[in-house]
């Protein structure tokens, strides 16, 4: 893979998730505020957008990411990842497997895959996977009927995980501080970030936290 998407991976600090409905802006605009910040990792996850009005959106995040040199990872939608040369696709249990991304996307292109416990961390990783995501961390509305691993969930996988690695679910810039000792690549969040009142002030916040307590 590209050294350049692989140090970014790494060196993310925050990964911004985007959510319409879970949004006070446009994806665009909260989008905007977050790279003018300094954000430099993002994933396009809008559940209810239609195929055509999601492409023309995955275009545009195109654009932004290649203005700021950052990374511009799309939800489940490998055709459209494919389609807008996007950095990479991040993958749930439910969608396509790493492997079959893989051949779609090839080797230059990141692959996440969204884990909940031990057994799927070690399967993403035996897949190929660039990335994992270790999560729900706290509860959350924005993915509900999935359990919050909690911190001792957390450190029951941690061993298992070989691979560049990011947390997700409740994150919030007030209960972030215990889980940076784990050392992620990057902290992912929705709703912290997309309905936050100041999206710049906010993103400023989380990334001297992110950064500063490594
Ligand atoms: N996967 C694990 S938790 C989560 C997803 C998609 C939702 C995170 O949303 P929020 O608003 O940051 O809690
Ligand atoms: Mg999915």
């Amino acid at each position: 893979m590209g050294n350049t998407r692989i140090n970014l991976l790494k060196n993310a600090g925050l990964y911004f998730v985007t959510s319409g409905e879970l949004s006070s802006a446009p994806t665009i605009d909260v989008l905007k505020k977050y790279l003018k910040a300094g954000g430099r990792m993002f994933q396009l996850r809008e559940k209810t957008m239609s195929s055509s009005d999601l492409l023309t959106l995955a275009s545009a995040c195109k654009k932004l990411a290649d203005e700021h040199d950052a990374l511009f990872i799309v939800n489940d939608d490998v055709k459209i990842a494919g389609a807008v040369k996007a950095d990479g696709v991040h993958l749930g249990q439910e969608d396509m497997s790493v492997q079959e991304a893989r051949k779609i996307l090839g080797t230059d292109c990141i692959i996440g895959v969204s884990t909940h416990n031990i057994e799927e961390a070690i399967l993403a990783q035996e897949q190929g996977a660039d990335y994992i995501n270790i999560g729900p961390v706290y509860p959350t509305q924005t993915k509900e009927h999935t359990a919050a691993l909690g911190l001792t969930g957390v450190e029951k996988i941690l061993p298992y995980v070989r691979v560049p690695f990011t947390f997700m679910g409740g994150l919030k810039e007030k209960n972030i501080l215990p889980l940076l000792k784990y050392k992620p690549c990057a902290l992912a969040m929705v709703t912290e970030i997309s309905r936050a009142t100041d999206v710049e002030e906010k993103v400023k916040n989380l990334l001297s936290m992110c950064f500063n307590s490594y």
